[in-house]
């Protein structure tokens, strides 16, 4: 597989998608092959899951089990079905979210086991790893503010000290895979966060 896999993980409104559509301009103008996506949801039968993951009103008695496992076959069909063929074409993936998403949330947030979503990580993705993960770090409180007004999904309803655990989750991940995970203060402007995700990028992939 020639393409990358460029990950965007963090806490509910860190900016991933203003700045993963930045990032797409930016490769786009250097001729580069680019391809948005995101977990959940990235093909037909994950838009189905990720309605049902996080429809606001219904479905709120999902079981935590339940829960990872549709998301475990969201992934599972992504990757056979978007990012393995698009890194094969050697296209740049910009990803919302993976792997890493599931261990914040699903392992320090909900307090699952840790050795049962790695085991259904591995499941899923075939080992596939993202080639550069991008941890866009705001505090809890910044990131729910920037979503005020809006109306919050499933897991933005949770409690604050559920959105602490999974900021920590992700405050250990970058310490434990610092090769892979590079942390950007997402507090930044937004001109700010994007330049300093470019300088990253050209400095690990190019
Ligand atoms: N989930 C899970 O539990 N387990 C898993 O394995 C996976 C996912 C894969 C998916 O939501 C949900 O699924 C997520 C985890 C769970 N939890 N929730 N909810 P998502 O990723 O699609 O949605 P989100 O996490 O809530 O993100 P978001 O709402 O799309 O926000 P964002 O993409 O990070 O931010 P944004 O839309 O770019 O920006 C939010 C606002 O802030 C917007 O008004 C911007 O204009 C503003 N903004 C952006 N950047 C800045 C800066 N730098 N300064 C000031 N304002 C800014």
């Amino acid at each position: 597989m020639n393409g990358k896999l460029i990950v965007f993980e963090g806490v509910e409104g860190c900016g991933k998608t203003t700045q993963m559509q930045l990032c797409f301009q930016w490769l786009e103008s250097l001729n580069i092959s680019v391809v948005l996506t995101r977990e959940p949801g990235g093909t037909e039968l994950g838009k189905d899951l990720r309605g049902l993951l996080l429809s606001k009103s219904a479905n709120k008695s999902i079981s935590e089990i339940t829960e990872i496992l549709l998301y475990a076959a969201d992934r599972a069909q992504h990757i056979e079905e978007e990012l393995k063929p698009n890194l094969a074409m050697g296209k740049y993936i910009l990803c919302d979210r993976y792997t890493d998403s599931t261990i914040a949330y699903q392992g320090y947030g909900r307090g699952l086991d840790m050795s049962l979503i790695n085991n259904l990580n591995q499941i899923a993705t075939g080992g596939l790893t993202s080639d550069i993960t991008i941890w866009l770090d705001v505090d809890v409180e910044v990131g729910l503010w920037r979503k005020r007004g809006q109306a919050l999904d499933r897991i933005e309803q949770e409690t604050m000290d559920f959105h602490r655990r999974v900021q920590w989750g992700y405050t250990e991940l970058a310490v434990s895979y610092p090769s892979r995970i590079v942390r950007v203060d997402g507090s930044a402007s937004q001109e700010v966060v994007q330049q300093n995700i470019q300088n990253i990028l050209q400095k690990r992939l190019f």
